[in-house]
């Protein structure tokens, strides 16, 4: 029997800024620390990506004639404020109405980042959010896309705030590299929920006409044995990368089993952290506040006691079986050879969404409603003179949409869906052989084919049917 999804449900592309526009120094734009690391790294550059910054009227109507009601997309900090303070970029500003302008002639509707990995270079290089002189111009940049972009109605603060705090100072797979720094990654997890808080205050005392929430990438954690010790790490992986920022959010606080364990994970490490009692005043006026919670989830993760020291190695090139991922004090995150995995070496396992949801609605219950803003396969696509049948990405979306509709029927509100990616997009760290897109984008000559994906995403989105 075919499973349904709400009538109301909306269906959405998702695409972020730095990911997708190319123009990285045009029309007055500021530098992010991307810019130079890419190019001393010496693989690939975000130029011109997926060209979105001339391309956009090309996607939106291919968002229109797809049946995709949303687009979510991210505005870039240093094209609005090219130092990430101070002076206006009127350009970028118009870029940004132009873009909006064109998602209302389609009737397409924008759910809009405001921080999607991309601080400008100028605030990066002064510790970006463990500096926190930087919350207060970000959340001055917010401040102004509220007031600037009326036509925006769907706002998230930040994309992903454990990724990108866990990629800076403990994989160190993104700029500045650093690796195992436990003190640097869980400052900067506080302070980007705090600054969090103070946009989704400013947003709600404003009075502004629209919806507010923040977008977390929450990787359900199963232990790799019943041994206790396997069942506490995957307890500690569990509490850094999901209760730590679910506290924030809609607690405003830390409860105190998340300290214990974050106390703990500190201690094996020889740290410590000192969070300002103050903070929580705003974290707890913001905790009710959130209008929807956006969920990206691509993997789930079993976790096995890991003591030793830490070890990494990211599979950026898609050559499987190379991950590796042991952190000191928290555990190892094992491959399940019984499970499919992508290239990338990301587990595929549906049901951890279902999990996750359910879990959701019982530990958080003021959380209001979920939109699932990223979900996707990573995927080598096969180009065959403008057909791609990309059957694997549409047993992966099926797989995740049957659990979305079976957590509804458990009660859980999720209001819609926003596949990672729209179109073809360049990855933070795997460059372009790495695909996600309902679009396949040739980035040679900047043309879209659709996948056969796109018309399989198209036909539920009409009939609400997952076939
Ligand atoms: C999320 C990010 C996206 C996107 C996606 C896929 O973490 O929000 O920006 O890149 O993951 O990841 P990747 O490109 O590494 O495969």
């Amino acid at each position: 029997e075919l499973r349904k999804l709400p009538e109301d449900f909306l269906m959405g592309g998702a695409t972020a800024a730095y990911q997708v526009e190319g123009a990285i120094d045009k029309d007055g734009k500021g530098p992010v620390a991307w810019d130079t690391f890419l190019v001393e790294k010496g693989r690939y550059t975000a130029e011109p990506a997926s060209d979105f910054y001339h391309q956009y009227s090309v996607d939106i109507e291919l968002c229109k004639k797809f049946k995709i009601d949303s687009l979510r997309m991210s505005i870039a900090w240093s094209r609005i404020f090219p130092k990430g303070y101070g002076e206006v970029n009127q350009k970028g500003v118009e870029y940004y109405h132009k873009v909006f302008a064109e998602c209302k002639k389609h009737g397409i509707k924008p759910f809009v980042t405001i921080h999607h990995f991309d601080t400008p270079k100028a605030l990066f290089d002064e510790g970006d959010f463990l500096n926190r002189e930087n919350i207060e111009h970000f959340v001055n940049y917010a401040k102004f896309c509220f007031d600037e972009f009326e036509e925006v109605y769907y706002w998230s603060t930040f994309n992903e705030i454990y990724p990108a705090a866990t990629n800076q100072y403990l994989t160190g797979a993104f700029p500045p590299e650093i690796q195992f720094d436990l003190q640097k990654t869980i400052t900067a997890l506080h302070n980007m929920m705090y600054a969090h808080a103070r946009a989704v205050n400013i947003f709600k005392e404003g009075n502004y006409d629209g919806e507010i929430g923040v977008v977390h990438s929450l990787e359900p954690k199963y232990p790799a044995s019943d041994a206790p010790e396997d069942i506490h790490a995957a307890e500690l992986d569990d509490a850094l990368s999901v209760k730590f920022l679910m506290d924030a959010t809609y607690l405003g606080y830390y409860s105190d089993h998340t300290m214990q364990c974050i106390n703990e994970i500190l201690a094996v490490n020889e740290t410590s952290i000192s969070i300002d009692e103050s903070d929580f005043i705003e974290m707890e006026k913001a905790a009710n506040r959130n209008d929807y919670l956006g969920i990206n989830n691509y993997v789930s993760h079993w976790v096995k006691a890991y003591n030793d020291e830490s070890q990494m190695f990211y599979n950026t090139t898609g050559e499987k079986g190379t991950q590796v991922y042991r952190i000191k004090g928290i555990g190892e995150r094992i491959q399940r050879d019984d499970l499919p995995r992508t290239d990338w070496d990301w587990l595929i396992y549906p049901e951890g969404i279902y999990d996750l949801l359910v879990r959701i609605k019982e530990d958080y219950p003021n959380y209001q409603k979920i939109y699932i803003t990223e979900n996707g396969l990573g995927y080598k696509d096969h180009f065959d003179d403008g057909i791609i049948l990309d059957d694997a990405r549409i047993d992966y979306l099926r797989g995740y949409f049957n659990y979305i509709s079976k957590a509804i029927d458990e009660g859980v509100n999720v209001k819609g869906y926003f596949i990672w990616s729209l179109m073809d997009v360049f990855s933070w760290v795997n460059g372009y052989n790495k695909r996600y897109g309902l679009f396949y984008v040739d980035f040679e000559t900047q043309k879209r084919y659709p996948k056969e994906s796109a018309y399989w995403y198209k036909f539920v989105s009409e009939t609400k049917t997952i076939i």
